[in-house]
């Protein structure tokens, strides 16, 4: 498999794939998430493959999110297409009929959370740091995080995360239950591996129905939460405070909302 914006590497059954545009914190433009559609598509149906890691390059980052540069000028509709190309490929992710753990290597914000969430599981660094400060730029969590970060943390916390939009740290992320275990960052990936071996010895026809089982536990609600967030964020697109939110981080400085 080649990619512009992934690395995918096989070893003793479990794939690795890494999202690689370091410079702008692995940030998701549309393009990386066609890529990991076509990646997951290609290792579904590997026989060599048991487990899928995939984590960000460089060392300050796993994801920081959707791409703020791609979406600052987005009107609604052309939001709704790369809202939706983010939920499909996260929605692939999490009926994966494989386990895909979440190697978080530094700051996983906004879309970079949401990816996470829709892993089986996260692992992370000591110094890893998760949000979705979306709220910032003057939109709300639109590739699945309200649906799935309640899930992950209970009603309350994620609301107060999708609310202030402020940042956690490792520490705080593995005590409320958004990562399973932390590992220091030196040899983190190999960790990781480690921990995924277990996976490999298992069968993939019980690792398969018990995700299986656990998903239609999670999508008992059917989808009615993801349209309203999908609708949601397209509205938060013609409003001014979505477009100053985001030229503030461009220029570097703080938003005037004007709640309009
Ligand atoms: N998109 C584009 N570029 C980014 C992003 C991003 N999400 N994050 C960082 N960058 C760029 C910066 O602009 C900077 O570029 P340059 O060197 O050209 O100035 C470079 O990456 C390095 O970043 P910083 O200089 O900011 O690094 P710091 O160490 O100072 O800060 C932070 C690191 C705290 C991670 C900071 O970069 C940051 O706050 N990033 C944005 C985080 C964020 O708000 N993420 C949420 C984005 S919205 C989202 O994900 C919504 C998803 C679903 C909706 C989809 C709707 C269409």
């Amino acid at each position: 498999m080649s990619f512009n914006y992934l690395q995918v590497t096989t070893e003793e059954k479990m794939a690795v794939i890494t999202i690689n545009r370091p410079k702008v914190l692995n940030a998701l433009k549309y393009e990386v998430l066609l890529e990991l559609q076509e990646a997951f598509n290609s290792l579904r149906e590997d026989n060599e493959v048991k487990v899928v890691i995939i984590t960000g390059s460089g060392e300050k980052a796993f994801v920081a999110g959707a791409d703020i540069g791609v979406m600052a000028n987005l009107g609604p509709l052309e939001a709704q297409k790369y809202i939706r190309a983010g939920h499909e490929t996260f929605d692939l992710i999490a009926a994966f009929p494989k386990p895909v753990i979440a190697a978080v290597n530094g700051f996983a914000l906004g879309g970079g959370l949401e990816l996470a969430l829709a892993c089986d599981y996260i692992f992370a660094v000591e110094e890893a740091k998760f949000g979705l400060p979306e709220i910032t730029l003057g939109i709300i969590p639109g590739w699945g995080g309200t649906q799935r970060l309640p899930q992950a943390v209970g009603i309350g916390r994620a609301r107060e995360l999708v609310y202030t939009g402020k940042v956690i740290d490792a520490q705080e992320a593995e005590k409320i239950g958004l990562v399973n275990r932390l590992f220091p960052a030196d040899g983190f990936l190999t960790a990781v591996q480690a921990e995924a071996k277990t996976l490999v010895q298992r069968s993939l026809v019980a690792l398969n129905m018990a995700k299986t089982a656990i998903n239609a536990h999670l999508d008992a609600g059917g989808p009615a939460g993801k349209t309203v967030e999908i609708q949601s964020v397209c509205i938060c697109f013609a409003s001014n405070d979505q477009k100053e939110g985001m030229a503030a981080f461009q220029e570097k400085r703080k938003p005037k909302f004007t709640d309009s």
